[in-house]
């Protein structure tokens, strides 16, 4: 039985919660998970009582509570430092960590038109002028990335920014956003990983609907 705890919300829709599961998934951190569906309407009374935010994802390591996603996965990474969650290469990190920054504090017009959706069938959105700024800036981080690495993923092997970036996967491939090679490459190998497969199907089998992630 693992000490590490992950609370998520809906596997459909949590954005923020697949990242650090498919982080500890593909890097092979055991834990335990406890999903809490949203309750939009209600304005999520119960992830208050475990979450300091009132949001999710939360990681509980022993006696330690670690909110962000970002900070859960860096705190992963410190604790198990022979995993991968950074890469080694000291320029290649910094690069992965402000890669991953910007997707934290950035693409709002993304996230607010096309969240994460792993049922929706897949239609092509129409792109006004910020979505496709969006767009643009998300192939050419993906693309230079997998340029300088060679792949399958953007350092090389799999890491914290795949991890930060696996629900763009999702929105690109639903709302049809994208028509380049080399982002559609890096799509399929993320989409081929068990972990990737493993979310989905439990995301898809889900029966709560929220209204306001339909876009
Ligand atoms: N910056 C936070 C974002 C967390 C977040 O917005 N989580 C959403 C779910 S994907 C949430 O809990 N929403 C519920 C609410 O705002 O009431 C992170 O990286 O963990």
């Amino acid at each position: 039985m693992s000490d590490l705890k992950l609370y998520i919300g809906n596997k459909n829709y949590s954005s923020w919660s697949f990242r650090p599961w498919i982080g500890m998934k593909v890097l092979g951190v055991e834990f335990t998970e406890e999903l809490i569906p949203f309750d939009m309407a209600g304005g999520n009374p119960k992830f208050k009582t475990f979450s300091p935010t009132g949001k999710v994802p939360v990681l509980v390591d022993g006696d330690q509570t670690i909110f962000e996603s970002l900070a859960i996965l860096d705190h992963l990474s410190r604790k198990f430092p022979d995993k991968g969650f950074w890469p080694k290469d000291l320029n290649a990190h910094s690069h992965a960590m402000a890669i991953s920054c910007e997707m934290l504090g950035g693409f709002s017009a993304l996230r607010n038109q096309c969240p994460m959706n792993m049922r929706r069938p897949i239609v092509k959105m129409e792109q006004d002028e910020a979505l496709q700024k969006d767009v643009a800036r998300i192939e050419a981080i993906w693309t230079e990335c997998i340029a300088k690495s060679g792949g399958p993923f953007l350092f090389g092997d799999f890491c914290i920014a795949d991890a930060m970036y696996a629900p763009v996967v999702n929105r690109l491939e639903v709302y049809k956003l994208s028509e380049n090679k080399d982002v559609l490459a890096y799509m399929e190998n993320m989409k081929s990983l068990s972990a990737w497969q493993e979310w989905e199907k439990a995301g898809k089998a889900e029966p709560w609907i929220v209204e306001e992630d339909e876009a």
